[in-house]
């Protein structure tokens, strides 16, 4: 039962576009990692933590505002590449939503309903949409908003800030009731379940924040708000552009919050608060419960409502939808989430992706191969710019597409995600992913793959290309870029090389960071696609009218740091026992292991997995390992490579290497056949584990509903 309906519950999202039941719907997903994920259930650390949310107010109007200060105060939306009638809408500013604009219209229609609207086209590059500007403004905000606090950046426009610390130590120091001055902006927070008894809303909040009889937490959701309206004043003073925030217990609350009260405002919400506010929440609201499991929630079990959960026991709820989304649904509904703040700064991924709706869509191998090289190297600057300017390098690298066949009943099965290690340089990037292509083609036309082929059956609708498992680069002597200007290499880019890879995977190793490292060592890549199956904000965002936008994730915040020695002096502590390093100082020495890093070692890709479990998954879907309309590739059923011969290259694959690095654990649970076909290659043996108080926003936004 369990795992039926959560089969059927995970959004099936390719290139951002969730499909819910069997229905495309194109909708946004966040660039940072925050898209619909499926729910883990977290106990709430402690229910005192100071946690905020604050998001952009119609982030690519103000950005574009500030571009052209002449479109200030005017009715303003951002449109897409796309101009087919007007383009679509991505970005509508507060003036445009006064007259009825919405985010769903085209150009034309919002012209109909505000004939004065300006309409700025999206920057292009490369025939698709450049969001380079808004990213780069998003960063500007993100130095601004770190400054006080743990700061995850959330999209392009987000950031929580976990401001515990900071507000006890005001709480402790300077608490709200004993300071002279209080920034004003503070005051016209709107505080949830506040009784106003008459007074204004103004001098409710005010006799709020100066109350000192107050519960402990109540004061220290004060400190915060102190805290982000002093932020959000100085996100305007430094760069002109306004937010909101939500400020809260948890990041669930603090997400809610934000935008209740748009634009320029914050909003304070009170555990007292919680239970009437999530009572009445519809429970689509809800992160992570707009598509399959709120579908169910609502057919299955009436529930219309996040305050309608409450009927239902955490064992009910378990054994219909699994231990831990189960346990996740009871405890939102009672506004808890212990999911923590992360620090972390840059992306956790970079795609470039386009879609090609309708007739637009590519239908020969030579319009796919050039906007995947289109894509590619617009991915690869961003990887050269990352490496430059974070000192991080990319893994691996995802081919995402979205296709349907012509003429054929099977049209809904999707078309598979492929990944393989991602070797930097523009030429290399584009080879890679023209074969992961082919790869998913082949497993997506099926038996019908030679006909189709012949006759160009089949329509692509969507492409994308995606770099993650970005981590820093090892420290070290020597800059890691200077490494790659070496004069020996010849690409532009200066990063045609498989080197970086060697060198990073094997520090990755060392450094215990995952076994994804083995993958760039020998064949057989079992299990390294695991995590990256399981990451599923790798998926770009198409943009609802079938316009190309980006990809970005949240990582770590990588510390810039240096490589030292050459690439072989990294490769000893991946080997884990005394033997495998004796063989690789042999090895080193003749340089037979470099017949692993040969290029064309990357056309062989990693197709077997890891299969895990849903619970064994934390509950977390992914868009890479859920294909089609179930979640075939995570269980990894065939090897495939970018070659014809598929066989022949596997089974060199298992021989060539060598099989201490094996772990019989990941062995076991890999498919019957490929355990068959390693088995039968060697003996299983271990694997090595491898502002200014008193300003107001007031005049750039009169506060107006949210629209
Ligand atoms: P949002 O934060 O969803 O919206 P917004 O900032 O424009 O407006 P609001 O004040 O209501 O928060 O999105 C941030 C930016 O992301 C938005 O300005 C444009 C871009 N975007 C897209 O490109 N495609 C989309 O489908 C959506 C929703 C947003």
């Amino acid at each position: 039962m369990f795992s039926s309906i959560f089969q059927n519950s995970i959004p099936n999202v390719v290139e951002g576009v969730v499909v819910v039941e069997g229905k495309e719907e194109e909708r946004r997903v966040e660039d940072w990692g925050e898209i619909e994920k499926m729910p883990v259930a977290r106990p709430e650390s402690s229910d005192s933590r100071v946690i905020a949310h604050i998001d952009m107010d119609c982030f690519y109007v103000q950005v574009e505002q500030r571009k052209q200060p002449t479109l200030r105060g005017h009715p303003t939306a951002v449109v897409q590449y796309n101009s087919w009638k007007g383009g679509g809408l991505i970005a509508v500013g507060y003036e445009a939503r006064k007259y009825g604009v919405k985010r769903s219209m085209r150009g034309d229609e919002a012209k109909k309903v505000c004939p004065d609207i300006q309409l700025v086209q999206v920057p292009v590059a490369r025939g698709k949409a450049d969001l380079t500007v808004y990213r780069d403004a998003g960063s500007e905000v993100v130095s601004i908003l770190s400054r006080k606090g743990r700061c995850e950046r959330a999209s392009i426009d987000e950031v929580y800030l976990d401001l515990t610390e900071v507000a006890e130590t005001m709480l402790a120091e300077n608490p709200p009731e004993r300071l002279e001055t209080i920034c004003e902006e503070a005051f016209k927070s709107h505080v949830l379940g506040l009784h106003l008894d008459g007074s204004s809303n103004q001098d409710s909040v005010k006799k709020w924040f100066y109350m000192s009889d107050a519960d402990r937490r109540d004061k220290l959701l004060a400190c915060g708000a102190l805290i982000v309206a002093e932020l959000r004043l100085e996100v305007l003073k430094e760069t002109e552009y306004t937010c909101s925030a939500g400020i809260a217990h948890n990041k669930m609350l603090a997400k809610l919050a934000s935008g209740m009260n748009k634009p320029a405002q914050q909003t304070i919400v009170p555990l007292s608060s919680v239970s009437t506010l999530l009572e009445s929440l519809p429970i689509k609201k809800m992160k992570q419960l707009g598509g399959k499991l709120g579908n169910s929630l609502q057919a299955d079990l009436c529930v219309d409502t996040v305050g309608d959960l409450l009927q239902f026991s955490e064992d009910k709820l378990q054994e219909r939808y699994g231990i831990n989304t189960g346990t996740w649904l009871w405890n939102i509904a009672r506004g808890i989430c212990g999911e923590e703040v992360e620090g972390r700064l840059l992306p956790k991924s970079h795609g470039s992706g386009k879609t090609f709706p309708g007739r637009q869509a590519l239908k020969t191998i030579s319009s796919v191969q050039k906007w995947i090289y289109e894509l590619c190297e617009e991915l690869s600057e961003r990887l050269v710019r990352d490496l430059e300017q974070n000192k991080r390098i990319a893994h691996t690298l995802t081919l995402h597409a979205s296709a349907h066949k012509l003429n054929d009943s099977e049209s809904l099965k999707k078309f598979p995600s492929k990944s393989c290690p991602l070797r930097y340089g523009i030429a290399k990037i584009q080879e890679d992913a023209l074969n992961l292509f082919h790869a998913g083609l082949r497993e997506y036309i099926g038996i019908h793959h030679a006909k189709m082929k012949q006759h160009n059956e089949w329509a692509i609708t969507g492409l994308s290309v995606s770099a993650s498992k970005i981590v820093a680069t090892p420290s070290g002597t020597h800059s890691i870029t200077k490494y790659f200007g070496n004069k020996n290499q010849t690409s532009s880019s200066a990063l045609e090389s498989n080197d970086i890879h060697t060198q990073d995977a094997a520090y990755l190793s060392s450094s215990g960071i995952g076994s994804s490292v083995e993958l760039h060592l020998s064949e057989p890549q079992i299990a390294n696609y695991e995590d990256e199956a399981s990451d599923k904000h790798d998926m770009p965002c198409f943009n609802p009218d079938g316009d190309e936008t980006e990809v970005c994730k949240a990582s770590e915040k990588g510390l810039a740091s240096k490589v030292t020695q050459s690439k072989m002096d990294f490769l000893g502590p991946v080997l884990k026992s005394e033997k495998q390093k004796r063989k690789f100082e042999k090895e080193k020495g003749n340089s037979s292991i470099l017949k692993y890093f040969a290029s064309g070692n990357s056309c062989s890709f990693p197709e077997p997995r890891h299969v895990k479990t849903f619970q064994e998954r934390g509950a977390s879907s992914s868009g890479m390992s859920v294909q089609g309309n179930q979640q075939q590739p995570m269980s990894g059923t065939t090897l495939s490579t970018c070659n014809l011969g598929q066989d022949d290259l596997r089974s060199d694959t298992w021989r060539s290497y060598k099989s201490d690095e094996i772990d019989p654990s990941v062995l076991k649970e890999l498919p019957p056949e490929i355990q068959a076909e390693v088995r039968a290659s060697f003996q299983p043996q271990k694997r090595a584990n491898i502002v200014k108080r008193g300003s107001s926003i007031d005049h750039y936004f009169s506060p107006t509903a949210n629209s």
